[in-house]
Order: structure tokens, then sequence, then C-alpha cells
């Protein structure tokens, strides 16, 4: 059985970058799923679903039309422990770090475990830090919590190093979709050095340029959502 960890890991190791690009259920439109894949970029390593907010039943169908027209791995990237499908091959298990709303901290995880404990999902623990992307997103505004702003570096870095202490297997900065700009390549670099897991960014990267600064940076996987969508 493949594990899907030990895979971007092991990319990390070798320094091969991944992209994953992000598809939310709730603006997909599974009839299209062909034309959708053909328009991401060749070298998409992942697709991640999930959303702030999804309908019921709306990723598990999106899960299943994604994989019957393709092979690459696709990961949940649940805004809450409703979009968790056993279709998927893994799961991000996200704790957002850089908030201190309980609720997306530890109860989510808790409301989880019924769906999670007779699962097959490869279940990958992640800290979530969510960092100042210029306007407010819907990370923010469904979590209750506020980002980390860009200029507190060392908060960020510590954040991280936290989650990595924790145990988290994956460090995620996430500037929140749609940002008006990315996580800095200051940021980036510095979480980056600190850290010895593999390290993801996210939100407001939309060209080859900022994906560049972003692996130049340090990160390891890049996520691209907006970019793609309709
Ligand atoms: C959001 O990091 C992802 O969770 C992707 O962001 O939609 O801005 O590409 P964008």
């Amino acid at each position: 059985m493949r594990n899907f960890y030990a895979e971007i890991s092991q990319a990390t190791t070798n320094g091969k970058k991944l992209l994953a690009i992000l598809i939310d259920p709730d603006k997909f439109d599974k009839t299209k799923t062909e034309s959708y894949l053909r328009k991401i970029p060749k070298y998409t390593t992942h697709i991640f679903v999930g959303g702030s907010t999804v309908e019921n039943f709306k990723t598990e169908e999106t899960v299943d039309a994604i994989k019957a027209k393709t092979d690459l791995p696709v990961i949940l990237f649940p805004g809450d422990y409703s979009q968790i499908t056993e279709t998927a091959d893994a799961l991000l298990f996200l704790s957002l770090l850089s908030g201190r709303n309980p609720e997306y901290l530890i109860e989510q995880q808790v409301k989880s475990v019924e769906k999670l404990k007779h699962s097959k999902l490869e279940i990958i623990p992640t800290a979530y830090i969510l960092i100042d992307g210029g306007k407010e997103c819907a990370v923010q505004r469904v979590s209750g919590t506020k980002p980390i702003s860009q200029s507190e570096v060392i908060s960020v870095v510590n954040t991280a190093l936290a989650g990595q202490f924790l145990g988290k297997k994956l460090i995620y900065l996430e500037a929140g979709s749609g940002a008006d700009f990315p996580v800095s390549e200051e940021i980036i670099s510095e979480v980056k050095k600190a850290i010895n897991i593999p390290l993801i960014v996210g939100g407001g990267i939309r060209s080859l340029e900022q994906q560049k600064k972003a692996y130049n940076a340090g990160a390891d996987m890049i996520v691209m959502g907006t970019q793609f969508e309709n």
C-alpha cells in the first residue's frame, strides 16, 4: 500500500518540489472534471480537496469524480470534520495552531474520530498556520481566529516549531485562499531553516514567478486553488 506521507517526505529529502492543486467541492462542477484536469499544470503532483464550508456529500462526489479521471493522490484538506470521506487517499489532520479557538485546535479533531477510527484513510498530522494575506479570508471568518502578521516572523517560526515538537508531520503556511499577497519569502525561508519536516505553502500564489520564489525560499509543496477555478 502506498504511503503518501513517506512519498512527500522522500521528495523533500531529494529536493523534488511538489505542487498540489486545491479543489473546493462547492465551486467544482464534476461534469467538467476532465477539462479541469487538462488545464492544471503537467507537473501537478497532488490534488487537495476541501473548503471552509462545504455542503454535505459534495466532498465525496468531488473525490469520486476526480479519482475516476486521474491517478494523482487525492488528499483531503477539510474545513471541518463533516468533509472527511473514506474514498480519498489521505487526510491532512489539521490543527489551526495560529489561532486560539479550541474548536479548531482540538474539538473538530475529536468529532472526527468516529469517522476515522475504522477508516483506512492515511492520517497526516498537520500544523496549520494562518498568516495575514492582506484581506480577511474564509479560514479567519469561519474559525473566528486572527492570522499572524507577516512582520511577526519569529512568532510564525515558533508556532511552526511548536507544531513540530507536538509531533505534526507537516507544516502548512496559509495566507488564505485568494489572498492579496502570499506568505513572504522571508517567512518561508526562516521556517524552513528551523524545521526538519516538509513545508507546505499556499494562499495567493498565482504566477509562475510567485511559485518559483516560494520554492526557492524553501517551500517543499505549493498549493494553488483560485488560479484554476472556473
Ligand atoms: C488555500 O492555500 C490554498 O487554502 C490555496 O490558495 O486559492 O489563493 O490559491 P489560493
